[in-house]
């Protein structure tokens, strides 16, 4: 089976082990209609089979907007069962991003808001640029946030941060983003690239296996008492032990070489 990665609103690349998309609307900042978001559930379905795909990177096209949003335009056009709709496609992409088996990673520049910033939270590792701009303006169209701000937000950044985003009208800026663990790292403009490379490098040259049981793990963690959470870490460390990859990994650092993992 083709991997398809001629899309209407996205450009696709997929290169050694990563998959690229760039939402591609620049017209509209890379605003979130229903055929994007179809689009891009369609690609993580593909990451995940046939691609051997380990990291799949979102951008947005141009360098003002990672995405503004959803498409207000769109919304303003839909009856009250299409946005009903509209919201559940846009929690099944986040979800979907989340629970996915390879490594999500958010590259963000301009724009971050309503929409984009669920989108970017949605992701495993967020970079961001200094010039990104965080927020969750949605009250001001006498909306709130319905790709899963009002639940992500405070689990991110905590009670107060989180409302003071919500219903405050706090914006973020790549900066500030990085210091209430909005996202993961932030970068000057010109080192985004670099740095989203250097995160993948370290991604791909590591053990497949052990990536995937950590991301599954943390991202459980959330959702689950500790000592159940700690339960099922002694169960997956001691599978991974008896694996390959980490029979490789032993080997490899005693023998003072490079581990070459396989799946
Ligand atoms: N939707 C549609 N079009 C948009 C959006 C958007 N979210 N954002 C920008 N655009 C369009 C503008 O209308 C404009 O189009 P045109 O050139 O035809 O006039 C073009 O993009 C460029 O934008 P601006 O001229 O406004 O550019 P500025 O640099 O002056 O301003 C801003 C940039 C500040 C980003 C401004 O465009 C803005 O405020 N955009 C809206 C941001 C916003 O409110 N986002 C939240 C949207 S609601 C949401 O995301 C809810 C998510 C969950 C929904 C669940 C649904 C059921």
């Amino acid at each position: 089976m083709d991997v398809r990665t001629e899309y209407e609103n996205l450009e696709v690349s997929i290169e050694e082990g990563v998959t690229y998309a760039t939402i591609n609307r620049p017209k509209v900042l890379n605003a979130l209609n229903e055929a994007v978001i179809r689009d891009l559930l369609e690609l993580i379905d593909q990451t995940v089979f046939p691609s051997a795909s380990r990291v799949l990177v979102l951008s947005g096209s141009g360098d003002k907007a990672f995405v503004a949003g959803a498409d207000i335009s769109a919304m303003g056009k839909m009856s009250s069962d299409e946005i009903l709709q509209f919201t559940r496609m846009g929690q099944e992409l986040t979800k979907a991003l989340e629970a996915a088996p390879f490594v999500t990673v958010a590259s963000v520049q301009g724009f971050a808001l309503g929409g984009g910033c669920e989108l970017a939270m949605a992701c495993d590792i967020t970079i961001a640029s200094e010039n990104a701009l965080f927020g969750q303006p949605e009250v001001d169209l006498g909306l709130i946030p319905g790709f899963g701000g009002t639940q992500r937000l405070a689990r991110r950044v905590g009670l107060p941060m989180a409302l003071d985003i919500l219903v405050g009208g706090r914006k973020l800026k790549g900066q500030e983003a990085f210091q209430v663990g909005l996202v993961s790292r932030v970068v000057p403009q010109e080192e985004l690239e670099d740095a989203v490379d250097s995160t993948i490098e370290a991604i791909l040259k590591a053990s497949p296996t052990a990536i995937q049981e950590t991301k599954r793990l943390t991202r459980e963690s959330l959702e689950m008492p500790l000592a159940q959470g700690l339960a099922s870490e002694a169960t997956t460390f001691a599978q991974c032990f008896q694996g390959h990859e980490a029979k490789e990994g032993i080997s490899a650092f005693l023998e003072k070489r490079k581990a070459s993992f396989s799946l």
